[in-house]
């Protein structure tokens, strides 16, 4: 998939302030430092389009980025990080909850996990946490460069084994490597199929049944029915018959 442009648009702090929901978007979620800002300007082909730091907890905000201006890549805070005053941790929290449970635009998650370690509790609880709200998401080890193959292979073994139970059919498994270029054909070719199928997207998003029990996100906010966004009153399934594009 070529990208013609590459352009920052804005950051949100919450859902009410991101903007229009016109065009499909793939969102990066995952512990903090995991490479999700690594990852999302690997994809789009551009050094330092969104801030990389070594240190967690750097991405605060929901930021957007256009892509050949007909689809977006959206950088999300990560989690697992408690640095940070209580209120502020749980402000962002919240909002990266609701832009997933709500966004009626979103098309796709990819969920980061850090290829150098065994499962961790964390991650294994927001698969649940996804699955539990029918999101459609695929699932990315990365910094594959940074193992041996042989361990790369071995925590992404145990991974796969800890959620099979869960779904009839697993989720999509990607590896890449924002330091070497691997992965980033294939998962450009996960959007390009989605974007390519317009509105039919739907019918693309991947299976997650048997519907596993509900947890709450590993950041562990509370997030009230009917109490989200005065945008967002509709299911989600009521929201994807009504995609714009
Ligand atoms: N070796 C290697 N380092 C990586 C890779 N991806 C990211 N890093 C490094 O990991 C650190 C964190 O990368 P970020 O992309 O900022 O991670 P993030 O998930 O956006 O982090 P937060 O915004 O804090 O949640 C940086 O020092 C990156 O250079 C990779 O594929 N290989
Ligand atoms: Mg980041």
């Amino acid at each position: 998939m070529n990208i013609s442009s590459a352009i920052f648009d804005c950051s949100a702090p919450d859902l009410t302030a991101c903007p229009d929901e016109s065009l499909p978007e793939f969102a990066f979620i995952g512990r903090s430092n995991v490479g999700k800002s690594s990852l999302l300007n690997l994809l789009a082909g551009v050094e330092r389009l969104a801030r990389v730091s070594p240190t967690p907890g750097f991405t605060k905000l929901i930021n957007f980025f256009t892509m050949s201006k007909t689809w977006r890549l959206v950088d999300l805070p990560g989690y697992g990080y408690a640095e940070g005053s209580r209120k502020h941790v749980s402000q962002f929290n919240r909002a990266v909850a609701n832009y997933l449970k709500h966004r009626p635009n979103l098309c796709c998650v990819f969920l980061l996990i850090d290829s150098g370690l065994a499962p961790q509790p964390l991650d294994l609880e927001f698969v649940q946490w996804l699955a539990g709200h029918a999101l459609p998401f695929v699932i990315v080890f990365t910094k594959t460069d940074r193992g041996t193959p042989e361990t790369v292979a071995a925590n992404i073994a145990a991974f796969t084994a800890r959620i099979a139970g869960w779904f009839e059919q697993l989720p999509e498994i990607f590896q890449c490597s924002s330091a070497t270029g691997h992965g980033r054909s294939e998962l450009l070719g996960v959007i390009g199929k989605i974007v390519d199928a317009g509105p039919a997207v739907a019918e693309l998003a991947p299976p997650a049944a048997p519907r596993p029990p509900e947890v709450e996100p590993p950041f562990r906010i509370q997030v009230r029915a009917g109490n989200a966004s005065a945008k967002t009153p509709q299911t989600r399934k009521q929201l994807k018959a009504a995609r714009p594009w």
